[in-house]
């Protein structure tokens, strides 16, 4: 079969499957081979970051302009850059990225409306109520003059302290603990269209009390309706701050308070296969979570990274595709999305992770459990597989030892939070084909069911 064939093939099937072709571009002649194309078969994209100054450098927009649909400017829409005297606002060098993602089709994330760095000198000397106002001018300018071009806006960048689980001293922290939200807030009213994330690093492993403190507070926002639509990961991976085990975990956990997560600033240090399997990890694990709806690399060549001797990105300094980069367009290619439904395009390899459990043999379902536990919670990763025959409805029911609670749950309806919790399929995860399986997954306090789960066909 064509490539074409294969891939169109495969997008059909996956928007039967999701019940509408909508979500879903359609298929062209290069779905599938560029990292933006097989990004959005599965209703995704996949951006870089982009230096003004580089749009000149024809290998650099080469490749930008063949493998990337979105990109974030890398620091032209910072507050230094556009707004260098105080009220002068200045987007000349933002407007030739915003310009060129225009003619090229691509979404725009901004970046960043407030953050302690790279503010410009009349801001960094200011404090209290005058640096207050000064900033929900900035956002609201900034925000209103890129209304309807930005589709992401990183609202607030690295407001949380490396250790511990509080916020970071800065002068914005100073105005007081409620300068994040006040942000969101007038950014929303700028620009209602655009999604507003917090964007941060070191918020990749989950047990991690940095992760843990912006996940209390992403759970805050929206429990009292503070306007915040995603989280952003930067996911600057390196052997001090590795790709961790558990990062799929997080993503699903941000995401299971309602809000997207996109991975915003991604670079691997390192080389060879090494790097090309935690890039293919990184890409799966989002493509495992229905919200995470778009991944950006910070950079096009090795050169262009802000850690260039780190060799963190897809392209080598001459601009040739690394290993890393193949795994990157595999995983796309390989993934599912949303984790309920097939794979977009046919897997061309065995999957090479061992089956969890037994191959199915009787009739019914079953089920089994991956917890991943901390101080004072879990979240539990349930797989239900069909038996020999074909499941049209399921419920499994798990107990939890006392004093644990469920406190979220996704891809399935929870009846009680406490003892014996059962959990049933939802609309579009019913029906599981013999053999085959479908993944849901709760969040909880205290310690996560340790019995072996049961699970009941209809
Ligand atoms: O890549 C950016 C580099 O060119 C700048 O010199 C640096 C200045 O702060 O910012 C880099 O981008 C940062 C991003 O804005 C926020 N997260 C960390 C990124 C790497 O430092």
């Amino acid at each position: 079969m064509s490539k074409r064939l294969r891939t169109t093939l495969a997008l059909i099937a996956a928007g039967a499957a999701a019940g509408s072709l909508t979500l879903f571009m359609a298929p062209s002649a290069d779905a599938a081979t560029t990292l933006g194309a097989s990004a959005a078969a599965s209703g995704r994209y996949f951006g870089t970051a982009v230096a003004a100054n580089k749009l000149s450098d024809s290998t650099y927009v080469g490749i930008l302009n063949r493998e990337f649909n979105s990109v974030t400017p890398e620091n032209e829409m910072k507050i230094d850059a556009t707004e260098p005297q105080q009220n002068q606002f200045t987007f000349t060098n933002a407007d030739r990225i915003v310009n060129h993602a225009a003619a090229q089709g691509m979404k725009v994330r901004g970046h960043t409306l407030a953050w302690h760095s790279q503010q410009p000198g009349w801001m960094q000397s200011m404090e209290g109520s005058a640096l207050r106002s000064a900033m929900l001018n900035h956002v609201t300018r900034v925000a209103t003059y890129y209304k309807g071009k930005v589709v992401t806006w990183d609202v607030v960048n690295e407001a949380f302290a490396d250790s511990g689980g509080g916020r970071r001293d800065s002068n914005l922290q100073r105005t007081g603990n409620d300068w994040i939200e006040a942000a969101f807030r007038a950014a929303r009213a700028a620009d209602p269209g655009a999604k507003l994330c917090y964007n941060d690093y070191n918020i990749d492993n989950w047990t991690w009390a940095k992760t843990q403190a912006v996940y209390t507070m992403v759970r805050d926002f929206k429990s009292r309706g503070v306007p915040i639509d995603c989280v952003g990961l930067q996911s600057h991976f390196n052997s001090g701050s590795p790709y961790p085990g558990n990062y799929r975990t997080t993503l699903e956990s941000f995401a299971a308070l309602g809000v997207d997560v996109q991975i915003t600033e991604l670079d691997i240090e390192g080389s060879g296969q090494t790097q090309a399997t935690t890039y293919g990890n990184v890409v799966k694990d989002c493509l495992a979570v229905a919200r995470c709806n778009g991944i950006t690399v910070w950079g096009i060549r090795d050169s262009d990274s802000w850690r260039a001797s780190g060799t963190p990105l897809l392209f080598d300094g001459s601009g040739n595709k690394k290993a890393a980069y193949t795994a990157t367009l595999d995983a796309l290619n390989g993934g599912t999305t949303p984790p309920t439904t097939p794979p977009t395009t046919p897997p061309t390899t065995p999957p090479t992770t061992p089956p969890t459990s037994p191959p199915p043999t009787g009739t019914g379902c079953s089920a089994t459990v991956t917890l991943n536990s901390w101080n004072t919670g879990f979240t539990a990763t349930v797989r239900v597989t069909a038996g020999a025959t074909q499941v049209n409805g399921w419920a499994v029911t798990l107990t939890l030892p006392s004093g644990a609670a469920v406190t979220n749950t996704w891809n399935a309806q929870n009846t009680g939070t406490t003892g014996a919790v059962r959990f049933a399929n939802v609309s579009y995860n019913g029906r599981i084909s013999a053999g085959s399986s479908t993944e849901f997954g709760f969040q909880g306090t205290g310690t996560g069911p340790t019995a072996t789960p049961t699970c009941v066909a209809s």
